[in-house]
């Protein structure tokens, strides 16, 4: 796990399941556009949840590529689940603008909840296809501007699935405190 501070807001990249994130207030949803379960991170949040959150979700579905939309949390350790759509990569134009949406949409809804944690998966970089290193870095751009703006959020997780990729993280993390 490797740490970094934009202002005070503490961000963290480790390698896990985001669907075990105990700790965490709100946990992030790579979701489809009609917020059912699916293959990939919407299946393990699903799976965990229990029925309950897709019967919630029907009332927010369809929901556009960039936007994000909240739940609560079911059966998970999380009182809240915050539901992203990102770009499928080489079909929804400008894909790094969309995918910094998702961030920053996701971010300011969880403050407006007053909410203090929040847990990232590297949303678009499964099925929808987003190379990771891209990916990666126009999260984090998206995610240290809006630290600025944000009020309650004091810890934020990028939660990778992979090896491979929580590296990409722990380099641009390693870039980003040389640069301060
Ligand atoms: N915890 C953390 N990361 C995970 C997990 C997990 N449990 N499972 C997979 N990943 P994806 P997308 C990683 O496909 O690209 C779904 O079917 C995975 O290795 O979940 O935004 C939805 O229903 C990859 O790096 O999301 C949509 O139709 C990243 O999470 C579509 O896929 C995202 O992979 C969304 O595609």
């Amino acid at each position: 796990m490797e740490v970094i501070y934009a202002g005070t807001t503490r961000l963290e990249c480790r390698q896990g399941d985001i669907a075990d994130q105990p700790d965490i207030d709100a946990i992030v949803n790579a979701a489809n556009s009609q917020l059912l379960s699916g293959s990939g991170v919407a299946g393990a949040i699903h799976d965990a949840a229990g029925t309950g959150l897709a019967e919630e979700c029907r009332e927010f579905a369809p929901i556009a590529t960039g936007e994000a939309v909240i739940t609560s949390g079911h059966n998970l350790p999380n009182s809240h689940v915050i539901h992203c759509l990102g770009p499928v990569y080489g079909r929804d134009e400008p894909a790094d603008t969309l995918l910094g949406d998702c961030y920053r949409h996701a971010l300011h809804l969880a403050d407006r909840h007053r909410l203090r944690s929040i847990a990232f998966p590297a949303i678009s970089t499964g099925m929808f296809s987003y190379p990771p290193e891209a990916a990666a870095r126009h999260a984090l751009k998206a995610v240290i501007a809006a630290c600025g703006e944000l009020h309650h959020i004091e810890l934020i997780r990028f939660v990778l699935f992979s090896e491979s990729d929580l590296r990409i993280y722990e380099e641009l993390f390693d870039a980003y405190r040389g640069s301060c």
